[in-house]
């Protein structure tokens, strides 16, 4: 038998050929599987959302032109500017089908980026939505999530052991508190997997985020994917940490080390693996087209680095 008709090489082909979420496949760019699909449509990110309520040590927001990663935007949009934006946007982008809100801070620390979908969905109500949150607010926001319209949910699950956690988001803020340590790390984990469960019930389709940490949670993927799973996730993105903030001397991780957290996650989720590190305000296809600087009337320089996604 050659490599190419290999059993696994065919449980390979068959994957790529088949969309996992045919209702998304070619018109969600995230949640497209197939090898075409996620470059057939493009999402606009509506930067909206100021603040935190965590404190990731490998975050560093800002406001720039330059950067190319999670985090950053041009400028904060209020939700009527962010309205101007879509509209705009769709005059210029043909394939624009999904409207995010992933930053520049957690979308969910403050009620912009709610405010901002209600008011899109209302006056487009094809257009898929989609949000990305550190999990902390979904279970007391995800009915509101629901009603807003939003269909695509994306959660940046890092741990779900306490002590690593606690390496990685070593204070929280919860119900007007700071929580430090293991205390933090137990109240974020426990609720990122209610809210999946939540979303799930309430028919949402999720995606995990799980930035992948040398030293810290790279022997860990397959107990995030596991409890995500059951918790009712879809779809995994393991994305590389880029060294910066208080990680900014760790290593970022070798390809080997992607290729076995992505072999670990796959034993319980299907692998999503276009990820562009998108800025909070990138509109276009990832990795395909970027539409943003037009849409802003601003020139943007790619330089690669990530946070928040
Ligand atoms: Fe944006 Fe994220 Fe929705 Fe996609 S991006 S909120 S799921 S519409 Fe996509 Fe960009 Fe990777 Fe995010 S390529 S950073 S995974
Ligand atoms: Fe907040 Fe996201 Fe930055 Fe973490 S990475 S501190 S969740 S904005």
């Amino acid at each position: 038998m050659t490599e190419g008709s290999s059993p696994s090489s065919q449980v390979l082909r068959t994957q790529l050929a088949t969309p996992a979420f045919p209702r998304l496949e070619g018109r969600h760019p995230c949640f497209s599987t197939t090898a075409e699909g996620h470059a057939r449509s493009a999402r606009l990110h509506l930067p909206v959302s100021p603040g935190c309520n965590i404190d990731c040590s490998f975050c560093k927001r800002d406001f720039n032109r330059r950067d190319q990663r999670p985090g950053v935007a041009i400028r904060l949009l209020t939700p009527d500017q962010a309205v101007g934006i879509v509209e705009r946007a769709l005059a210029l982008c043909p394939t624009l089908s999904v409207v995010g809100i992933a930053g520049p801070g957690d979308p969910l620390a403050t009620p912009h980026a709610l405010d901002t979908f209600r008011r899109v969905h209302a006056r487009w109500p094809d257009l898929i939505l989609c949000l990305s949150t550190n999990g902390l607010m979904l279970p007391q926001r995800i009915d509101e999530i629901a009603a807003a319209g939003v269909s695509t949910l994306t959660v940046t699950v890092n741990a779900v052991d306490p002590a690593i956690q606690a390496q990685i988001t070593p204070k929280i803020a919860w119900q007007r508190r700071r929580l430090d340590g293991i205390a933090a790390a137990e109240r974020l984990i426990a609720n990122q997997l209610e809210g999946i469960a939540r979303a799930a019930a309430l028919g949402m389709t999720i995606k995990i985020n799980t930035v992948l940490i040398p030293t810290v949670n790279d022997d860990h993927i397959d107990e995030v994917a596991a409890q995500v799973a059951a918790a009712g996730a879809r779809m995994i993105n393991i994305i590389p940490l880029i060294p910066q903030h208080r990680f900014a001397d760790l290593p970022a991780p070798s390809l080997m080390a992607r290729y076995v957290a992505r072999a670990d996650a796959e034993r319980h989720l299907r692998v999503f693996s276009h990820c562009q590190r998108c800025r909070a305000d990138a509109c276009g296809i990832p990795g395909v087209n970027d539409y943003t600087a037009l849409l802003y009337g601003d020139d943007i320089v790619a330089e690669p680095t990530f946070s928040h996604g």
